[in-house]
């Protein structure tokens, strides 16, 4: 045996975590992907940028750097480009994103003590983001177009923004032939009563590639709709939803989807109060929905592996953008968001209520004589405007709690990222979420 090949036997090979960050829209997934990566960069040079990390590892060196992205397909998550805008004077949010993406960091922690002289332990953490839409089609692997038809036009019922297409939907004649303009229409209808719901706040939005297209061009079997009724054109539409799950479910079975070994969900729950009941009941149904596909155990081949009770080891929950509350109020959140999803029965999961960007500082305001736990921080032309939204309660709201509404939630500016100095993004809990997902592996 040559030198370099004993060498190479002691280092250990690099073992890759594959975490999926999925979330609906504005939920907060390239927040959260730019914290982490700019605040374990920050960690590898010795600033204790996520200090529950940090108190994990105790004396154990760790050294992070971004991973060459060698000759892999998917779109690479930049933290450069995403954090520039946090150095920014004055600083701003990172733009929107449309697509899939991959942060990919090479991790090496060393060991403490007497190991110290040992090769460090070598991980690849890798972090997709993938579009909540994406998720709120998993429960559809389990059901019918039947069944999925009735329930989606049932909730479309009490919907304002949903009368147009119900019209449609109910002036179709018994038997009407499978037509593909009368198909189109009611398909570009519904498409647009998904957006309408959407801009309104409603989160339980199904088929989620209406909304959040797949890339490359839309294959003919996309055009489809609900419809309950029987005869040629519903025989029609359901062969176009079978192709759709089935689609769905190839997708989750290829590279990329079916190596995640744990996941991440966010949702941004303090909007969906400060939206009122509607908006609320809407997210914490598909919450509950997502959860419960999640959880359900499937044999192969109905599932990816991805989804199997031993693909993803661990799951989180997170609520997103606790800096809107002081910290009393976050555990009522944390609180809130284990309420809605309860836990899977196979991965080990938690709740947290984070801000991957945190832009607040607590204090205490005196409101009506009384002190009340409140933040503040700056908004763009405000300056430094204070905020109490109200008392963030740790189940779903009664109808008598919705009689004190949820006050407004300033668009607070994130702080600037110090280009010279330490390089840290302020943040609450995402460190402690980092850590719930790793620590078997520390
Ligand atoms: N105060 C506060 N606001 C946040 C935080 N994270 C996100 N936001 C706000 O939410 C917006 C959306 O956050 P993103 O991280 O871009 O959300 P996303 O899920 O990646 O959104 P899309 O890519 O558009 O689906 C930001 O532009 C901020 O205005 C946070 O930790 N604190
Ligand atoms: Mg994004």
């Amino acid at each position: 045996m040559s030198l370099l090949e004993a060498a190479r036997g002691l280092i250990p090979v690099r073992r890759r975590v594959r975490i999926g960050v999925t979330g609906l829209r504005r939920a907060g997934k390239t927040s959260l992907l730019t914290s982490l990566s700019v605040n374990l960069l920050a960690m590898g040079r010795g600033v204790p940028a996520l200090p529950a990390l940090a108190g994990a590892l105790g004396p154990r060196s760790l050294r992070v750097v971004l991973a060459p992205a060698g000759a892999e397909a998917m779109p690479r998550f930049d933290p450069l480009a995403k954090s520039a805008s946090l150095a920014a004077d004055p600083p701003a949010w990172p733009t929107p994103t449309d697509a899939v993406s991959l942060l990919a960091l090479d991790v090496d922690i060393g060991h403490g003590g007497l190991a110290a002289y040992l090769p460090p332990q070598r991980l690849r953490l890798e972090f997709l983001d993938y579009p909540g839409e994406w998720l709120l089609d998993l429960p559809l692997l389990g059901q019918s177009f039947a069944a999925w038809s009735t329930a989606t036009l049932r909730r479309l019922e009490s919907l304002p923004e949903a009368q147009d297409f119900l019209r449609f939907v109910h002036g179709l004649p018994a038997g009407v032939a499978a037509d593909e303009d009368l198909v189109r229409s009611g398909h570009i209808l519904y498409v647009a009563t998904l957006r309408r719901l959407q801009a309104a706040g409603l989160s339980l939005l199904q088929p989620g590639r209406f909304l959040m297209p797949a890339p490359g061009a839309p294959p003919p079997w996309i055009a489809f709709f609900p419809l309950t009724a029987s005869g040629p054109l519903a025989r029609l539409l359901q062969s176009r939803f079978v192709a759709y799950v089935t689609a769905v479910r190839e997708g989750l079975a290829a590279p990329g989807f079916a190596q995640i070994d744990r996941l991440v969900v966010v949702a941004d729950l303090l909007s969906a109060l400060h939206a009122g009941p509607k908006a609320f009941a809407d997210a914490a149904e598909a919450l509950g929905l997502v959860a419960g596909a999640l959880a359900r155990r499937h044999p192969l081949p109905l599932l990816p592996s991805w989804l199997q009770p031993w693909g993803i080891g661990r799951i989180a929950f997170a609520a997103t953008k606790s800096d809107h509350v002081a910290s009393r109020q976050r555990a009522n959140l944390a609180a809130l968001m284990a309420r809605l999803t309860e836990a899977p029965a196979n991965a080990t999961w938690r709740s947290f209520a984070i801000a991957a960007i945190a832009c607040t500082e607590d204090f205490v305001w005196t409101l009506d004589n009384r002190p009340v736990s409140a933040v503040r921080g700056h908004v763009a032309g405000q300056g430094l405007v204070r905020s109490y939204p109200g008392e963030v309660p740790d189940r779903p709201p009664s109808a008598a709690d919705w009689a004190h509404p949820f006050l407004s939630l300033p668009d607070f500016s994130p702080k600037r990222l110090d280009a010279l100095g330490r390089g840290t993004i302020p943040q609450l809990d995402l460190d402690r979420l980092l850590l719930f997902l790793l620590e078997d592996m520390l």
